[in-house]
């Protein structure tokens, strides 16, 4: 088996160096940079930073929703016929505080669930390098298909209070025994389990740390009718809509593109009896 496949089955996550071009990357900084001054949301302040949905606002996020190096990890990784579901930026500014521990999977009654192969990943591109003082990420490997303590704190994660809470004494700001950081370069790729905890250490430099995080559906025509119906539930696609006739086509082979009129999915993000 391949080894980054392995690693990302057995750890949850694997890294892929140098995945960006430095022309991509310029672009990025530049759009995300925008993006992130511009938001007005709720989403802008919280204990997970400022957070801007990332969709078509910029050339630059189209080029790195279809891009090359992206699809080529995920045909790499046994994915040929992978979707796109949704991104964001994540901006850290200095001296924010720590990210709460979480994880993403939003299916949790699901067979999918407990499935050895992930059914959604994140592709986080920092675009900066990034160690603890600047707050890179943290996670605990195979915590995607393993009971960890910290399971029994995580109550309903981004949809919970502990994106605002004051009070860090909370055990999911803690630092956990299993944890482990992975410092990047800008430019490279982190490849995750949805399922996996993971969360961000303190921002203690004076510059801005961004991420772009990318959710692809890897074998979404494997996965059950009931869960693509819970993805369409949640997928923007006015924004497909807005774009011009060049761009949807670009774009066309990675659109989730569930007809059928099966009952959605329940969206659930506490991890039940599925996780041993
Ligand atoms: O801000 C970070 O480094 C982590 C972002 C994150 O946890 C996520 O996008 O799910």
């Amino acid at each position: 088996m391949d080894p980054k496949l392995d690693g990302l089955i057995k750890e949850g996550y694997c890294l892929f160096e140098d995945v960006l071009s430095d022309d991509l990357l310029r672009r990025l900084r530049v759009a995300s940079d925008k993006l992130l001054d511009e938001n007005e949301t709720e989403h802008k302040d919280t204990n997970q930073g400022n957070l801007a949905f990332m969709q078509f606002q910029d050339p630059a996020f189209l080029d790195l929703i279809t891009w090359p190096g992206a699809l080529a990890v995920l045909s790499r990784l046994g994915f040929d016929r992978p979707r796109f579901w949704s991104g964001f930026a994540i901006a850290k500014e200095r001296g924010e505080t720590p990210l709460y521990w979480h994880q993403d999977w939003v299916f949790w009654d699901e067979p999918e669930a407990a499935d050895r192969m992930p059914h959604q990943l994140f592709f986080m591109y920092y675009l900066t390098d990034t160690q603890v003082e600047n707050g890179c990420l943290r996670l605990i490997p195979k915590s995607h298909r393993r009971r960890f303590d910290l399971h029994e704190h995580l109550g309903k994660g981004h949809d919970s209070d502990i994106r605002h809470t004051d009070d860090h004494r909370h055990p999911l700001f803690s630092k956990h025994s299993a944890e482990i950081d992975v410092s990047t370069n800008a430019g490279d790729l982190v490849v995750g389990d949805a399922r996996l905890l993971h969360s961000a250490h303190t921002n203690q430099t004076s510059e801005r740390r961004t991420v772009l995080t990318l959710w692809y559906l890897p074998c979404y025509d494997k996965t059950s009718e009931r869960v693509r119906a819970g993805y369409r539930e949640r997928t923007n696609t006015a924004a497909l809509q807005e774009l011009c006739a060049e761009d949807r086509q670009r774009i066309a082979p990675l659109v989730a593109d569930y007809k059928g009129d099966v009952e959605p999915a329940v969206w659930n993000r506490v991890p039940g009896a599925l996780l041993r």
